[in-house]
């Protein structure tokens, strides 16, 4: 299986995060992505290839171009006006406020923008978010151009961005833009299958309306766990999209065995709506050890939960997302896609 992946993540560095103790060093750090090359390296996995550069407008595909726009310029903005070396918005619409003006103001704008404090921005942020997004737009074209399987190395990850909003570490929809060009390219229906701990709730909005795309989510129970205001069960798409929304929230302390269930169930779904390619969000924050989550999910397990993907038989896009236990995650990730090659 090739890898997809750029070094410019590095710039996306120095990451200051506001913890509920207080503000301290951000898990989504740059020794992730170094981490998982070297795990990939060593098992030899397959050929390591630098995303192709694509136009700013195949962004437009899945975001707000006012959205790109503000994400390309808002740090040049911020260091002119406050010059720290990290943004942050402090003020979000909400119930009882106007959530349709856009603010002339840098802060009332990065407010806009967001849906929490979970998204720093540095001034390496939008080149490496966007080799991020190039990266997950490359290894679905690789797919379109014969390969069965892609891994794209994404950092940051995506799946809480969603159409004009940044949130939780993302800022692109890596993985949305990989299933809307497979779209694009001539797959009549594409899934996406999103087994980070939490619920990818950018994801869900891109495609919650559309009937074409079926997104399924298995992570830690929205009433417990973040991003708290999305990913229930009763959450099954809208409009025409009615139905090609599946979410399993899953209890703390959640175990192999009750999360295979869940995912045989998805795999189940996704075969039956007919995905002629799927995009797996890969996060491994459902790790027993990882230092922000509570599923225990062991090192072991991620090649039952290859082999489990595997079993569609369908081109598979996979797509970095989380997975904060810096030391483990290489191995972690190599057991997901060397249990979905055997
Ligand atoms: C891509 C991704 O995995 N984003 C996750 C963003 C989660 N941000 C909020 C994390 C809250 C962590 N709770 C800390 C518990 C410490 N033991
Ligand atoms: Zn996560």
């Amino acid at each position: 299986m090739k890898t997809v992946y750029s070094t410019i993540h590095r710039c996306h560095a120095d990451l200051k995060e506001l913890h509920s103790i207080g503000f301290g060093a951000a898990f989504e750090k740059p020794e992730r992505a170094e981490n998982i090359i070297a795990a990939i390296t060593e098992v030899n996995l397959g050929m390591i290839v630098e995303p192709i550069r694509q136009s700013i407008r195949d962004l437009y595909s899945v975001h707000d171009e006012a959205y790109v726009g503000f994400l390309s310029t808002v740090f040049a903005e911020w260091s002119k006006t406050y010059g720290t070396p990290q943004a942050l918005p402090t003020t979000w619409p909400r119930r009882g406020l106007r959530n349709n003006v856009i603010p002339r103001s840098l802060d009332g704008r990065l407010g806009y923008y967001s849906f929490d404090v979970g998204a720093p921005i540095v001034e390496g942020t939008w080149s490496a978010a966007l080799e991020s997004a190039f990266s997950a737009l490359t290894a679905a074209d690789m797919i379109t151009l014969g390969e069965q399987s892609v891994f794209a190395l994404c950092r940051p990850p995506g799946h809480h961005a969603g159409r004009d909003f940044m949130g939780g570490y993302c800022y692109l929809n890596n993985a949305a833009l990989a299933a809307q060009r497979l779209r694009e390219k001539g797959a009549d229906r594409v899934a996406v299958l999103d087994i980070d701990y939490h619920h990818g709730n950018g994801t869900q909005q891109i495609f919650y309306e559309r009937s074409d795309v079926f997104v399924a989510n298995i992570h830690a129970d929205p009433d417990e766990e973040y991003p708290y205001f999305l990913g229930f069960a009763d959450e099954r798409g809208a409009s025409s999209g009615e139905g090609s929304n599946l979410n399993i929230p899953l209890p703390l302390q959640t175990t192999i065995a009750l999360y295979l269930q869940a995912l045989s169930h998805a795999m189940a779904l996704i075969k039956d709506f007919g995905a002629e390619a799927l995009v797996v969000s890969l996060g491994v924050d459902t790790f027993e050890n990882d230092p922000s989550a509570y599923f225990r999910i062991t090192t072991e397990d991620y090649k039952v939960i290859g082999c489990t993907i595997s079993s569609l038989r369908v081109p598979t896009v996979f797509v970095m997302e989380g997975g904060y236990a810096a030391k483990q995650i290489g191995q972690n990730v190599v057991n997901v896609l060397m249990g979905f090659l055997e």
